[in-house]
């Protein structure tokens, strides 16, 4: 763990080492995953059920590829009872943040009488990649599903790799509550190309959306183009901006809440008591002896952890705007004083009993956010996602005579003949 003051004069050295890219392992298997992307595409379900046996050691024929609605209905059934509620409540709050979210269509007619508007329609078919084993997150499934569903998306086709054939009851009953169309057990690089590509079975999407290992992303890359894809999602992070008059132990959990994610997880405590850092400091010592996670958390901590000593909260906001962190937890008196001055975060978490992990599963707002300092350019997974503009104009003979001389001219400065005939023709022959 690094700790930083900006009243030291290698704050700044510091502090850059700090915002220095985390090693990921994406790149170093491009060659690999196109060879299964070309398999693929060329054979389809064939290459689909060989890479699986080989892979998730599960012998699969193209008629056992979906997981057929009874099979979700008796793994649904083993999900205990708090647990089928919980994601209720949790899918219910997503859903209802979702659908606030829709945008609206637009249109107005302009001053030289010329109407235009712009209007929203979502894909026809999204797929969506759920990691297999322990990466399989639930809440993920319905951060993924809900805001598809709610953007009118009809299909949604989902992959999930069942290494020996094991199904996750509780990934499936989110599936199941989030409206997901279809489910398949396959995963991998293998299933990113048959959502792509579409075989015999599976049916081509127009966007592959979910996290997934380093085969996943990278496949998702190179089939970009031919279909959207998210955003590549890298560690997770959490900026936690906390007084003195927090309790320790709480910020040092919610430090270690993302901490717990993966070895290259950050997590970063701003305050402006250098005592304070001491306490939360020790008080992460003492929970990372129990944490069933600790070996992963202390890891992360270790490596990429920091405590940053600031004068005050406006040299505070400055930071998290360099940093630009996927989460932001203010826990202060006035939150929003100093979120109004925060401009790059991918999502934030206001007041001392809003701790980011409630984001994670039942705040309403997704929790798939911008990574690695892609706040400063991009925001988390949302309804856009799954709709597309189309714009639109409509002109009348009087509109057109006041906007197309000028059209021609431009036509006509390009070398493009028709395109100015096209326009002048209509003025010229009433
Ligand atoms: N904090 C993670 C999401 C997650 N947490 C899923 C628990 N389950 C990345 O934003
Ligand atoms: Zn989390």
């Amino acid at each position: 763990m690094k700790r930083l003051d900006t009243r030291s004069a290698d704050f700044e050295p510091g502090f850059v080492a700090l915002l220095a890219d985390r090693e990921t392992e994406s790149g170093r298997v491009d060659k690999p995953v196109a060879a299964i992307l070309e398999d693929v595409r060329t054979r389809g379900d064939a290459a689909v059920c060989e890479l699986t046996a080989k892979f998730d050691r599960l012998d699969l024929t193209p008629e056992r590829m979906s997981i057929t609605a009874d099979e979700i209905e008796a793994e649904t059934a083993r999900v205990p009872q708090d647990q089928m509620a919980a994601l209720d409540v949790a899918a219910t709050r997503i859903e209802a943040f979702h659908r606030a979210q829709l945008p609206k269509d637009m249109e107005f007619t302009d001053a030289d009488g010329v109407t235009l508007g712009q209007r929203w329609n979502a894909l026809d078919a999204v797929g969506l990649y759920v990691p297999g084993g322990k990466a399989a997150y639930p809440s993920s499934v319905l951060m993924n599903a809900i805001p598809a569903r709610v953007a009118g998306v009809e299909r949604l086709a989902m992959c999930v790799p069942t290494p020996d054939g094991i199904l996750n009851p509780l990934v499936l009953a989110a599936a199941r509550r989030a409206g997901v169309t279809e489910i398949y057990r396959i995963g991998g690089a293998q299933a990113v190309g048959a959502m792509a590509f579409g075989t015999a079975t599976i049916r081509a999407v127009d966007r592959i959306v979910g996290p997934g290992n380093a085969y996943v992303a990278e496949a998702k890359r190179q089939v970009f183009g031919r279909v959207g894809i998210d955003s590549i999602a890298g560690p997770s992070e959490v900026v936690v901006v906390a007084d003195n008059r927090n309790n320790p132990r709480l910020v040092a959990l919610d430090l270690m809440a993302q901490a717990e994610h993966d070895e290259l997880a950050q997590s970063i405590l701003i305050t402006d008591d250098c005592t304070f850092g001491d306490a939360v400091a020790s008080a992460i010592d003492t929970e990372l002896k129990t944490l069933t996670r600790s070996a992963i958390a202390s890891a992360s901590w270790r490596d990429f952890g920091a405590i940053i000593v600031v004068a005050d909260w406006t040299e505070a906001t400055k930071l998290v705007d360099r940093i630009a962190p996927e989460h932001l937890e203010l826990m202060l008196d006035d939150p929003r004083s100093v979120f109004a001055k925060v401009r790059h975060a991918g999502a934030a978490f206001l007041g001392r009993f809003c701790p980011e992990a409630v984001g994670d599963y039942v705040g309403g707002p997704n929790h798939v956010l911008p990574t690695s300092r892609t706040a400063r350019f991009a925001s988390g997974l949302s309804v856009y996602d799954f709709l597309k503009r189309t714009t639109y104009i409509a002109a009348d003979r009087e509109a057109l005579e006041k906007i197309g001389p000028a059209g021609v001219t431009l036509a006509n400065a390009e070398g493009l003949e028709a395109h100015a005939l096209s326009i002048s023709a209509r003025l010229n022959n009433s």
